[in-house]
């Protein structure tokens, strides 16, 4: 049974081609192309009534959302990812959770701005705004990574991938981590491996 993945390595499906590499599992990927609006075709809307990417097939089991998709792909290929206790799995979790929840908001209104927004029409308060937000989640962020290679149980799993997958944002929206040792010899850290790097030559 192949695995296929809905949308591109470089949208918010990243995470989840990330998650697939550090599976190690076969899947296909299948780009949805917005601009003819294949994302609101009836053919995708059965697939992601919301109309949106990514989403993933695994045979005859469809699921959408994508840290949700990274919960089934690692609980059905690789439940190391997910935590090795009921504790360790409470943690991942909740860093899962805050980085789309909480650190992803100003980062995303940020990048619409900043990436998407051509200059002349960009609005400053916005990102103003946004940029006020970011720095104490980021001092959370690195206080918890004193001392630590990872996030939780001093493994890569879920937690590492999901948050490193937002903190990335930062390059987009050029925003300044240098006062972060901790975050960027994690980073680093996270870089370095070989299923980082799979993923990584996806995104070019
Ligand atoms: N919370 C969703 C967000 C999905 C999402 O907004 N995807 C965008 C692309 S990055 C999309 O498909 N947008 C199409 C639309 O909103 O019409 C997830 O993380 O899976």
């Amino acid at each position: 049974m192949m695995l296929t993945i809905y949308g591109s390595p470089k949208s918010s499906a990243g995470r989840c081609f990330w998650c697939l590499e550090e599976a190690g599992v076969q899947y296909q990927a299948k780009s949805i192309d917005f601009r003819a609006g294949e994302h609101k075709s009836e053919a995708f809307l059965k697939i992601n009534p919301n109309g949106k990417v990514p989403a993933l097939t695994d045979g005859d089991f469809t699921i959408w959302e994508s840290v949700a998709i990274n919960n089934y792909i690692a609980d059905a290929y690789k439940p190391e990812l997910l935590g090795n206790t009921a504790q360790e799995r409470g943690l991942v979790s909740q860093w899962c959770i805050w980085s789309v929840a909480d650190l992803q908001v100003p980062m995303i209104s940020a990048f619409i701005q900043l990436v998407f927004v051509p200059e002349p029409r960009r609005d400053a308060e916005v990102i103003a705004k946004a940029f006020e937000k970011i720095p104490p989640m980021l001092d959370s962020l690195e206080a918890e990574l004193a001392g630590k290679e990872y996030l939780v149980g001093n493994r890569f799993t879920l937690a590492d991938l999901n948050t490193e997958f937002v903190v990335g944002i930062c390059d987009d929206i050029k925003f300044d981590l240098t006062a972060y040792s901790n975050i960027n010899q994690w980073r680093e850290r996270i870089a370095k491996r070989e299923t980082t790097q799979r993923y990584k030559a996806l995104c070019k």
